[in-house]
């Protein structure tokens, strides 16, 4: 704790210095909120199509902007996911071929809130990190100010300063509030990553499951999931409240699919987490983006995309061009309506690390409408046409051979983009945010203290 306080003083120096220097050229950018949901399907809120968990206030969201039918993480799940998301590049370029927790994000690239941050946002992280080694946490690599995580003693219950028990989602809501309210004088980058809505769901207050209509494991998921809903409409009270809606960019998405075993749904498609990782529901994100004035209300956008786009997007948002190293695509002309089409041609996925259980390899290709899978590399492609088929029941390589090479082509010359894989070092993974009630507020550029493995 002294040691935070130490880094409070310095920092607040740091951060006089800042605001004088962006002040002047930072008043029209637009805030940037990023709500990254853990584990949720493309079946589980109201804009998605799914009736028996009510979603107010991402249905509100989805109204006010645009829901994205074809937004895929590259790397699934949580660990290579969060870090191509904060890196804009596939995880196979930077030696990441799975899940390999501790495996450093490259430090001679900005992250998105490294290259934020140094255009003059103050940039904000609650919750989850679960990327990089150690020594990369939120405070290291470009989050100014990082919620420190509140002592639960179950996943998702804490006790408060009073000692009474309390539902951790809702306390991330309030740090939301708490981030935007100290900062709504300057841009700012939040990025929301709860725990919400990982396993295990079965503590969670009759008082939200009672709100859905769903049964079983999947009335106790709701209950969750409602939960989560509820902070994305107290943040947008906030907003409106203090007039910062219009002048603020939401994007709100989830780091892989629905966790099966939880009753979680990535209905049209099937999919998800642990028996369902084949499918392609266990990519396929719920994505919505909210910018009253700029994205279109109401709309839904088909286009190829994946969370790979959301640096490059910001990059634009904020009206300086993308580092050298992004390699996703710019969202806003194709929501805008300059541009039309699919931002990718093609997205592709190789998850073979060996230390990754079976269930967990996965080899894919998208184009079109079509999805090109195999489970390893030796094994046999199949192709499906998602339009007809998007339960993926019917493999039609055999009918369409030159749909599979050409796909397969583009898949090979994917593949030369890759860097050899990376041993992780033996710098134990994990989160390195402190525990408590408050914040680590610093440059982004703090060394933590970590704990280094001797063999
Ligand atoms: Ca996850």
């Amino acid at each position: 704790m002294k040691r935070i306080k130490q880094y409070l003083v310095i920092v607040l120096a740091l951060l006089a210095v800042n605001s004088q220097m962006f002040s002047q050229a930072a008043t029209d950018r637009p805030n940037i909120i990023l709500l990254f949901i853990d584990d949720l399907g493309y079946g589980d809120t109201g804009p998605f199509g799914c009736t028996d968990i009510p979603t107010p206030n991402i249905n509100r969201l989805a109204e006010e902007g645009m829901t994205f039918s074809q937004l895929y993480v590259t790397n699934p799940p949580c660990c290579p996911s969060r870090s191509s998301l904060m890196m804009g590049m596939y995880g196979q370029s930077f030696g990441k071929f799975g899940m390999s927790r501790g495996l450093p994000i490259p430090e001679d690239k900005p992250t998105l809130a490294e290259f934020l941050r140094d255009r003059g946002y103050v940039t904000g992280q609650i919750g989850k990190w679960d990327l990089g080694s150690k020594i990369q946490g939120p405070s290291a690599r470009g989050f100014m100010e990082v919620a420190e995580i509140l002592p639960a003693f179950t996943r998702f219950q804490y006790k408060t300063i009073e000692g009474d028990t309390a539902w951790l989602t809702e306390a991330n809501g309030d740090q939301m509030i708490e981030f935007v309210d100290r900062n709504k004088e300057k841009p700012f980058f939040l990025y929301w990553s709860p725990l919400a809505v990982h396993s295990p769901s079965n503590n969670v207050p009759e008082r939200l499951a009672s709100r859905t209509t769903a049964s079983e494991k999947r009335r106790d998921l709701g209950g969750c999931i409602v939960s989560m809903d509820d902070q994305v409409g107290k943040l947008l009270s906030f907003l409106d409240d203090h007039k910062l809606r219009e002048n603020t960019l939401i994007i709100f998405s989830s780091d892989n699919g629905p966790n099966l075993r939880e009753g979680g749904s990535s209905s049209p498609y099937t999919g998800g987490k642990f028996e369902g990782t084949q499918q392609i529901g266990w990519t396929l994100s719920p994505t919505i983006m909210s910018w009253p004035g700029v994205i279109p209300r109401g709309k839904r956008f088909d286009g190829l995309s994946c969370t790979l786009d959301f640096y490059a997007t910001l990059a634009s948002v904020a009206g300086v061009p993308e580092p050298q190293h992004i390699q996703g695509v710019d969202l806003l002309p194709y929501l805008t309506g300059e541009k039309h089409g699919d931002p990718h041609e093609y997205i592709f996925w190789l998850n073979n690390d060996p230390n990754d259980p079976p269930n967990r390899h996965l080899v894919a290709v998208r184009w079109k409408q079509w999805r090109l899978y195999r489970k390893y590399e030796d094994d046999t492609w199949q192709l499906f046409d998602l339009l007809k088929d998007p339960v993926e029941e019917i493999n039609v390589a055999a009918q369409f051979p030159d749909i599979v090479d050409g796909m397969d082509r583009n898949y090979h010359q994917w593949k030369t983009t890759h860097q050899p894989p990376l041993e992780i070092p033996k710098i134990k993974a994990g989160s390195n945010i402190p525990t408590g009630y408050g914040w680590v507020i610093s440059d982004g550029r703090l060394e933590m203290e970590h704990e280094i493995i001797r063999e």
